[in-house]
């Protein structure tokens, strides 16, 4: 499956940066040869594929799927048959795994026959996010039971990073965005346990995109 891409990766490039592609970005494929070395996913959220477009997006994985594990950040959270749907598509598209939401449960219904990791929404990093609280212990729960790779914890919220390692241990691996630009420092999510950050625009709009990778990869290196 496409975590032993991921490890693959994460062990040949050392490195634990995912990149975030969002909006607004110059060149997306200098920009791709530059941080290639130094980067390990890419993270595509809705923005990109529709101001990209569908075929393109899909010649982009197509072409970059051996030097990068692709994760569709699309936020699902319908009922499970539709959602079932959206995954298989997804998959069929070429992504390695896609983001989703936990909350409204029946992730597990959703995944049956599927071949994409699935990664769980478990705490979001805007100040608003105090509404995910109270729910979650739930939260990651679902995401053991539903046999999701991972979760998503937003990289200021340290205190439910080291929460999740106490409840699940190693059988989840944390996605921590929210470095840079949105003001956590490069590395401090993987020192707070974390496995993996998620970096944006630090790095695809900086007039050095190449350096900055290698910042950012080598600070997640030398805490994890
Ligand atoms: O702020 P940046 O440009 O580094 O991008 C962060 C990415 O992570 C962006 O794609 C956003 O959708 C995602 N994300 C968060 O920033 C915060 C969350 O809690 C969850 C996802």
């Amino acid at each position: 499956m496409g975590i032993d891409k991921l490890h693959r990766l994460t062990n040949s490039k050392r490195s634990r940066i995912i990149l975030a592609l969002d909006f607004n970005i110059p060149r997306t494929e200098d920009i791709l040869s530059l941080v290639e070395n130094k980067v390990v996913g890419l993270k595509i959220g809705l923005p990109f594929i529709l101001s990209e477009g569908l075929s393109s997006t899909k010649n982009l994985l197509e072409k970059w799927s051996e030097k990068f594990y692709f994760i569709a950040d699309f936020k699902l959270a319908d009922i499970p048959e539709i959602m079932a749907e959206e995954l298989k598509l997804i998959s069929d598209i070429g992504f390695d795994a896609a983001i989703i939401h936990l909350f409204q449960g029946g992730v597990s219904r959703a995944l049956t026959g599927l071949r994409l990791d699935i990664i769980g929404i478990a705490m979001m990093s805007h100040p608003e996010s105090i509404r995910f609280e109270p729910l979650f212990d739930d939260l990651i729960a679902e995401a053991v039971f539903s046999g999701a790779v991972g979760v998503v914890i937003g990289a200021s919220k340290t205190g439910y990073i080291r929460r999740t390692r106490k409840i699940a241990g190693r059988s989840l691996l944390i996605f921590s965005p929210g470095i840079g630009v949105q003001g956590a420092p490069y590395g401090s999510a993987i020192s707070a346990g974390a496995d993996y950050e998620i970096i944006g625009r630090s790095i695809t709009l900086s007039s050095n995109p190449g350096e900055e990778a290698r910042k950012a990869a080598e600070a997640g290196w030398s805490n994890g």
